[in-house]
């Protein structure tokens, strides 16, 4: 596995070094869907939808929001499970939070989900609300450098 990274690296340099430095990355899907619906098409095309776990996972979505101008709001992959948030990806507990001030407030319902906004910041609405989304991909990542040669 060194050897096959020294190699293309070497071969590409700047460009899958960039790549092998992240992971995974964002991608914004513009087409309206209710957020059990974007899960669906993010776990079938992509990985999950977005999770956002830290600061460099909030500013790498900035950048991808950026990329397409985006001005709105979209369904990243954060749910309220009974009683607790919950990020899509593998049903993880959150550690890490970046709520829109007086948010979350559907605290009488179970049926909440979280959008993100064009200031970054999360709010929660009806799941079945439809919003474009934000998938976690880290696939086409690593084929992008390569149909570029
Ligand atoms: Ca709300």
């Amino acid at each position: 596995m060194q050897l096959f990274v020294f190699l293309y690296h070497t071969a590409l340099t700047g460009i899958l070094s960039k790549a092998l430095c992240v992971p995974y990355r964002f991608v914004l899907i513009k087409e309206p869907k209710t957020w059990p619906a974007a899960q669906s098409h993010c776990k079938e095309k992509h990985i999950d939808l977005a999770t956002v776990q830290s600061d460099e996972d909030r500013a790498k979505l900035k950048e991808a929001a950026n990329a397409v101008n985006f001005q709105s709001f979209a369904w990243i992959g954060f749910y309220n499970g009974v009683l607790t948030w919950r990020w899509s990806y593998k049903n993880t507990v959150i550690s890490y939070t970046k709520w829109e001030t007086g948010e979350p407030d559907t605290y009488r319902t179970h049926e909440a989900c979280a959008f993100i906004n064009k200031n970054q910041r999360w709010g929660d609405i009806n799941c079945l609300e439809e919003k474009y989304f934000f998938c976690q991909t880290g696939k086409k990542l690593y084929i992008q450098p390569f149909s570029e040669l």
